[in-house]
């Protein structure tokens, strides 16, 4: 194991961080902190748990009681989906926060997406081709960062769609914090879910071994009316676990506010073990080792279009593993003055850079009603009123009462428009 924390490099980059203005993209950090990987990436990590994420679908009135044996007081389809979404949900924060950290692996410097900058791919079911996955990511915002993605499986009737914006800051303790703003929404056979987005740090970035905790509390709201509210603690707080949660089901959000007794508890480690109780007997919910995790297939790089991530990152990508800063530099500085002609250039022509396969809506401009039957964006508001949580730009899942909430006045949120992906001609998966 090296220790970097020695290194000069390290020490002025530590200096340099102190003087942080809220702008990641602005640092020059060392070579050996760069990932090779751009953040457009990073959408993946939700479809990992392929045969969680179908099994969701499969759940109804006839086989429902097959799904959690263990589990005697299950009663309904609607319970019982529940605890598939948070199973499937726990093992998506397992590789969205720890599969970079994996043995002596830290968390490292992404690639900062361009504007348009597209990472696409699939997830192969059984093999046959009705069965595939699809997964679309768009950068839709480069200041600010905001990166949409869009996974469907049409043969199981499952989707999953979201952005996420990040926003960080350094604390005096050099801890790197970081909130999302931006939303999941998952739907399947007529349920839909609204899973807001985590807070988390970074820690270990003195001893130049960042890695990441979540905290704070996050929700599943669901359209059959049951939330979920999940607590996130680390080593040392009310556990001396890393990566603890303990998770509540409620009947619904005035029975969370009222701290009624949960239907359900689930608590443990999110990238690990974790027991459920109905507040009698305890018993196995889930352990996130015991699942396959199914790789996504990505086209190779000359089949790949120049927007797409890995074609267009090749040549930084390729300098980073060398380790090579000045061609980090010289590359990366190619594709960035690229980036700032185009921008030039569409500013004086007047014609702003199209978004490709999603689009920003405006919920309180075009007074979208709350409906879960209607398209996704009336899902969002519904599922978001349900669970008494804002629709405004802030970060995800802060209450409608709170004071970020009274000080913002917009609500504009990324849609996936399916119609665009069904014309789209240049990009395959
Ligand atoms: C992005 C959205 C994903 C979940 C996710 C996982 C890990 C986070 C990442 C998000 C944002 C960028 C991030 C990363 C871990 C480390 C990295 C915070 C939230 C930072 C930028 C690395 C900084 C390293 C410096 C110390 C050099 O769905």
């Amino acid at each position: 194991m090296t220790d970097y924390s020695e290194t000069t490099s390290w020490t002025s980059f530590l200096k340099s961080v102190s003087s942080f203005s809220g702008d990641l993209s602005a640092f020059t950090a060392p070579p050996f902190i760069l990932s090779p990987v751009s953040l457009s990436e990073f959408s993946q990590y939700w479809g990992t748990y392929q045969d969680l994420f179908l099994a969701i679908a499969q759940i109804n009135k006839h086989n429902h009681e097959a799904f959690f044996p263990q589990i005697r007081s299950v009663k309904s389809p609607n319970v019982t989906r529940m605890l598939a979404v948070l199973q499937w949900y726990l093992a998506t924060l397992k590789c969205q926060y720890t599969s970079r950290t994996q043995g002596d692996r830290f968390e490292k410097k992404p690639l900062n997406p361009f504007l348009g900058e597209l990472f696409v791919g699939k997830w192969e079911n059984d093999g046959s081709k009705k069965d595939d996955t699809i997964l679309l990511t768009e950068q839709v915002s480069h200041h600010p960062p905001v990166n949409a993605f869009s996974i469907f499986n049409e043969d199981h009737n499952i989707r999953i769609q979201g952005y996420t914006q990040i926003k960080s800051s350094f604390s005096k303790t050099l801890k790197l914090n970081i909130r999302q703003n931006g939303h999941a929404i998952l739907e399947t056979n007529g349920h839909s879910f609204l899973i807001t987005l985590p807070a988390l740090h970074l820690e270990g970035i003195i001893v130049a071994r960042p890695y990441v905790e979540l905290e704070d509390s996050s929700y599943i709201q669901s359209s059959d009316g049951m939330i979920w509210k999940i607590d996130y603690s680390g080593k040392g707080y009310f556990s001396g676990q890393k990566n603890s949660f303990s998770a509540y089901l409620y009947k619904n959000t005035a029975a969370m506010e009222k701290r009624d007794k949960p239907l359900f508890t689930v608590s443990g480690q999110w990238s690990g073990v974790s027991t459920i109780t109905d507040g009698n007997k305890e018993v196995l919910f889930s352990d996130v080792s015991k699942y396959k995790p199914h790789s996504l297939r990505v086209k190779p790089i000359s089949e790949q279009h120049c927007l797409e991530s890995r074609k267009a990152w090749d040549d930084v990508a390729r300098a980073i593993e060398l380790g090579d800063m000045k061609l980090i530099s010289q590359t990366k500085s190619k594709l960035e003055n690229e980036q700032r002609q185009l921008r030039k250039k569409e500013e004086a022509g007047n014609t702003p850079w199209q978004n490709r396969w999603f689009e920003k809506i405006d919920i309180i401009e075009e007074q979208i009603q709350p409906d879960l039957n209607g398209n996704t964006y009336n899902k969002l508001v519904a599922l978001s009123k349900m669970a008494g949580l804002s629709t405004k730009n802030i970060q995800s899942g802060q209450k409608l009462g709170s004071r970020e909430h009274r000080k913002c006045n917009t609500a504009l949120h990324w849609a996936f428009i399916q119609d665009k992906w069904l014309q789209e001609e240049d990009i395959k998966v």
